[in-house]
């Protein structure tokens, strides 16, 4: 509501078309409805279209609410221009899943000297005053980092009873997401964290995907070419693990339970789960998308004047073939 209805109205001014509103009498029109403005990363992954879809489907017919997103395509600027944009309409809430932490000092001020509450979505943002947002909602990377870490630990003992005469190196390649993204920040640190505790895990290289599938596609192309002495990929999403499995079938090396590579991948799509089910990905870990219900459900919470916690983490678990079945996969989501 607020100052959305008189920009809308002053354009309508300037066009000189002030008497043709297209709203059904029935229909509760923008003016009456508490506007929320969402600066979503961009659409690089299925997560992030499954993220879009479940903030959308939740707002969609709504007569109370109205939600405008804007795609940053991943770009931390056109994030600023959208906040700003909000700002000049006088939107009624902003929800900002940040590209990147760093950088949202300004902006996040401007946000609050407007007066307009914000939650910050999926990542987050490194500001020295957490005043300036109220929450944050989304995933425990860290807790995310660890299962997988914690998996490997189990694997590699694992191999180490069976073969026990053989070289125990375990050599790992890391295909790194959007550096400075949070997901991206706390995913590396367990790997970083964990290499400098096990003497016998080496870093044999990290390619940077951009959480995208063509991006981790071309790099691990590139990096095939000259380098094939891979135990484990650690990647940080499915998207960026589906091209890095078309780069290993093309350079002939094989992967999964019977394979040369064993695949850590992070997100557990419908798509991973599948390759995972069928043998082709060692671990998925979960990073689940669907809360945008919890999303209105805060926003609801602020609007009755209730305390809401600082941090909302959405729950989350890790599997292997072992645990998946048929059902599990089709049953889900994202
Ligand atoms: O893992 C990836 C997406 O920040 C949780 O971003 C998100 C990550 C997710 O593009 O697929």
């Amino acid at each position: 509501m607020r100052r959305f209805c008189s920009v809308l109205l002053c354009l309508s001014f300037l066009l000189g078309m002030v008497s043709c509103s297209t709203t059904n009498a029935s229909e509760p029109s923008v003016e009456d409805k508490y506007v929320i403005g969402f600066s979503q990363v961009g659409s690089e992954s299925d997560w992030r279209l499954a993220n879009t879809k479940s903030m959308t489907s939740t707002f969609a017919g709504d007569d109370e609410y109205e939600l405008v997103i804007e795609n940053a395509r991943q770009i931390q600027e056109n994030q600023f221009s959208a906040v700003r944009k909000f700002i000049l309409e006088g939107v009624d809430f902003i929800i900002i899943a940040p590209t990147v932490e760093e950088g949202w000092q300004n902006v996040l001020t401007e946000v609050r000297d407007a007066n307009i509450p914000v939650i910050l979505l999926d990542r987050s943002v490194a500001v020295d005053d957490d005043s300036l947002y109220l929450t944050n909602i989304g995933s425990d990377f860290s807790k995310q980092g660890k299962l997988a870490i914690d998996w490997l630990e189990k694997e590699s003992e694992f191999q180490k009873n069976r073969h026990p005469d053989e070289d125990h190196t375990v050599q790992i390649l890391h295909l790194q997401g959007t550096i400075g993204a949070t997901a991206q920040i706390q995913r590396t640190k367990a790997l970083e964290d964990a290499i400098n505790t096990h003497s016998e895990w080496e870093m044999v290289g990290q390619l940077y995907g951009d959480f995208t599938e063509a991006k981790a596609y071309e790099v691990m192309t590139d990096y095939l070419k000259t380098n094939k002495n891979i135990d484990v990929i650690y990647s940080e999403n499915d998207n960026m693990t589906f091209g890095a499995m078309r780069a290993l079938d093309e350079a002939g090396i094989t992967y999964g339970t019977n394979g040369q590579v064993k695949i850590i991948t992070f997100d557990a799509t419908r798509e991973a789960l599948q390759y995972c089910l069928d043998g082709k990905i060692s671990l998925c870990v979960e990073c689940n998308p669907m809360f945008g219900p919890s999303v209105k459900e805060l926003i609801e919470k602020y609007r009755r004047g209730e305390s809401i916690p600082k941090h909302v983490y959405v729950d989350e678990t890790a599997y292997t073939t072992y645990e998946l079945t048929q059902d599990i996969v089709d049953g889900r989501e994202y």
